[in-house]
């Protein structure tokens, strides 16, 4: 199909991506078996029988158990580079990668063995591509802040090797205003600033994001349709949205693609980007979220501008952004 082409072809950058969520099933059983991790599913087909989800929970119980199988700096590496491999494949020219290093710390796992492995399979993938990428550490909101200002202790050894940090995990009865003071010192640090909000929690936590955290893009955002002023302030302040159809739609948020509001926020002037998410459990990548867009109606002069949103959108210096136009 020329327009898959035409899709694939368009310049563009993932600005929301969990590199755990990347983790294929496959990939997922043999590194179990090659770090004697047990699992309580023994093969390929009664694994897969758990990837239906109801609701954003059902999802982090699944992603967060299967993370124990990443234990050595060589598995986030293949992670990573399996990752960008895909990517590349579906016109990925750049990529900023969230890591949740709290989840892999209380599995005994170093932020440098995590950081080290990625940071390998970064290198190794841009040689390979041409893609460039950089980090996102996320907050993990539904552990205790204690253990999110422990990991800005670490953190503070490697911010060379950060680009920014976020905010992610089970979102209602979780709100951003609980990380203010967190967000503040890893602004001090010099880490630019995202969040997730207003995926099944409330327009309000879009608001907090913006006021107490200073996020300078959204993650997700599908709930700020139901503040008009919040759209509005969106629009003025040029703050992008990373959207993620097929996450949205397997997780419940939206029972049909027709129902996200990427319509009216185009409409409306909010700068809309397209990503993947949890590609490994939502049934596509980047590049198949592109196409579900396309295939309601979207034209490609519509996902041309969330494209090139993308790389505006981006942490890219502007010599690389101006490279990727
Ligand atoms: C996530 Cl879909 C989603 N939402 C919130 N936190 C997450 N972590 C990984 N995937
Ligand atoms: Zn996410």
């Amino acid at each position: 199909k020329a327009t898959v082409e035409m899709l694939r072809r368009m310049p563009k950058a993932e600005l929301h991506l969990h590199i755990e969520g990347t983790l294929e099933p496959e990939l997922a059983l043999r590194l179990a078996r090659r770090n004697g991790v047990t699992l309580p599913w023994k093969d390929l087909g009664t694994l897969r029988q758990q990837y239906e989800f109801s609701n954003l929970q059902s999802f982090l119980d699944l992603y967060y158990q299967l993370m124990g199988v990443l234990r050595t700096a060589d598995d986030f590496r293949d992670l990573m580079l399996d990752y960008l491999d895909r990517a590349a494949a579906d016109g990925v020219r750049h990529a900023e990668i969230f890591f949740d290093p709290q989840v892999h710390m209380a599995n005994g796992i170093s932020l440098d063995t995590v950081m080290d492995g990625l940071i390998e399979g970064l290198r190794i993938g841009g040689e390979r591509h041409g893609i460039t990428g950089s980090l996102i550490v996320c907050i993990v909101r539904d552990m205790p802040v204690d253990s999110a200002e422990a990991l800005l202790d670490r953190i503070a050894l490697r911010v060379g090797d950060l680009v920014g940090i976020g905010l992610d995990s089970a979102e209602v009865g979780y709100p951003p205003s609980l990380f203010t003071k967190v967000f503040a010192r890893a602004r001090r640090m010099g880490l630019r600033v995202v969040a997730h909000a207003g995926e099944e929690g409330p327009a309000d936590y879009v608001g907090e994001a913006l006021d107490l955290l200073r996020a300078e893009r959204i993650d997700h955002g599908c709930r700020a349709i139901d503040d008009e002023t919040l759209v509005g302030r969106l629009v003025k302040a040029r703050v992008p949205l990373t959207m993620c159809p097929l996450s949205n739609l397997r997780l419940n948020v939206v029972d049909d693609l027709r129902d996200l509001p990427i319509r009216r926020y185009l409409d409306a002037g909010v700068v809309v980007t397209v990503n993947s998410d949890d590609p490994a459990y939502f049934g596509g990548y980047i590049g198949d979220n592109y196409q579900a867009l396309y295939d309601i109606g979207y034209t490609l002069e519509d996902l041309a501008r969330c494209a090139r949103a993308s790389i505006t959108g981006s942490f890219a210096s502007e010599t690389r952004q101006r490279a990727l136009l």
